[in-house]
């Protein structure tokens, strides 16, 4: 079986050589420790890791490690990030070190991927090339669930085709799923037999893992049509096993909220590349990745490479669908597209319920803004004959 290969960044610690500190990572994760040991016999040295190469990168060096498969047990994605993404991160010959990308032979991914992907998608909301435009309920907590749903209508009525919770709503007593799920859906509905469009609504189903698939499977029966996860506070476990239940037949959106802890610092921690795959191979059918101009530290060359590792050629898997989401608005759509293309889900929360008349006026000039990239048109031009738009750009401008 191939090996398993992970590319790091990393800086070695005064008194350590490059290629020292990138031997230091392959022991630590293979079969070393800090010292000799008796028990590092003849037939357990055929796990050892090799340095493939170690060449310089800016303030530091990029390293190949390949760790033998055996080493990994197939299908355990906790015991694959133990190795590839485990103690090295503390070793103190390092002074820094960031995972940015990871190779599995065939064998280590038994994973179908998203059910529904881009394609199915699409499929559900009637599209084919347009980019989806979604909005996040806001403020992110507060509202009763009858406000909630009053919010979702509007964005409905006035044109988007995906709605979701915040990543700090879940279940509170302030608006608890059993309540909120079937006020947004009737809304919905409501919205459907004006418009005659189907809108998706994903309801953030996080929980503690002992929980997670019966909460998915609760808010499904409440007539929930797509779920939400937070997959790095829930863990990756907690998407698999809820797109791995028989029962959970509807789109799973992946949010990634506390993932720049780990992925924002260039020299130190886990890039967004490794979770994005990880994500897709685990069957998130949507993910956020960022925006070129919105609220969020980004890197734009890293952010084209993250969507490409969710929707390229990869184990023959669906693609997922990338989310650009964080302080969007429809001033902001034109950069947006011209950098990420038409298969991508425009996300505004603010910008869509801060527009002046308020979330339909929102979800109209979202639309709108998109509309008008598809037609070719400048945003400025298409705005003059677009009140919405118009009223849009004069509160945020184009920047
Ligand atoms: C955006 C929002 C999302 C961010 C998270 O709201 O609530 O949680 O997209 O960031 P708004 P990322 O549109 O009001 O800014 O998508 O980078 O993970
Ligand atoms: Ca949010």
């Amino acid at each position: 079986m191939p090996d398993v290969i992970a590319t790091y960044f990393f800086i070695p610690e005064q008194g350590t050589t490059p290629d020292e500190a990138a031997q230091a990572i392959c022991e630590e994760e293979t079969t070393g420790t800090w010292t000799d040991i008796s028990t590092r016999t003849a037939y357990v040295q055929r796990l050892d890791g090799t340095v493939e190469s170690v060449e310089e990168a800016g303030e530091g060096y990029v390293t190949n490690i390949h760790f033998p498969a055996e080493i990994f047990e197939p299908g355990n994605i906790p015991q694959y990030l133990s190795v590839v993404a485990g103690n090295l991160f503390g070793l103190s010959r390092l002074s820094a070190v960031r995972l940015l990308d990871i190779d599995l032979p065939d064998e280590l991914v038994p994973f179908k991927g998203p059910k529904f992907g881009i394609q199915g998608i699409r499929r559900l909301i009637g599209t084919k090339r347009r980019p989806h435009v979604g909005t996040i309920i806001k403020p992110k907590v507060g509202l009763t669930p009858e406000d909630t749903a009053a919010v979702a209508y509007q964005a409905a009525v006035g044109g988007v085709d995906f709605i979701k919770d915040d990543e700090t709503l879940t279940s509170q007593a302030f608006c608890p799923i059993d309540e909120r799920v079937p006020a947004v859906m009737a809304q919905l509905d409501e919205a459907k037999s004006e418009t005659g469009r189907q809108v998706l609504y994903a309801v953030n189903v996080s929980d503690r893992a002992d929980r997670i698939v019966k909460r998915a499977e609760h808010a499904i029966d409440l007539g929930a049509n797509t779920l939400m996860v937070d997959v790095i506070t829930c863990g990756f476990a907690a998407l698999q096993a809820l797109s791995e239940e028989p029962g959970i037949r509807v789109p799973i959106h992946v949010h990634r909220t506390m993932h720049a802890a780990m992925t924002r610092n260039p020299h130190h921690g886990v890039a967004m590349r490794p979770i994005a795959r990880i994500v897709r191979m685990l069957g998130g059918d949507q993910l956020h990745t960022g925006t070129v101009s919105g609220k969020m530290e980004h890197n734009l060359d890293e952010l084209l490479g993250d969507n490409s590792a969710l929707t390229g050629a990869s184990y023959g898997m669906k693609a997922t669908f990338p989310v650009a989401s964080g302080g969007l608005h429809p001033g902001k759509v034109y950069a947006e597209l011209s950098n990420l293309g038409t298969d991508v889900v425009l996300q505004a929360g603010g910008g869509i319920h801060g527009h002046p008349d308020g979330t339909a006026a929102g979800a109209r000039a979202m639309r709108q803004a998109v509309d008008a990239f598809m037609a070719g048109v400048h945003v400025e031009s298409y705005a003059k004959d677009h009140y919405e738009l118009e009223r849009a750009l004069s509160k945020w401008g184009t920047h």
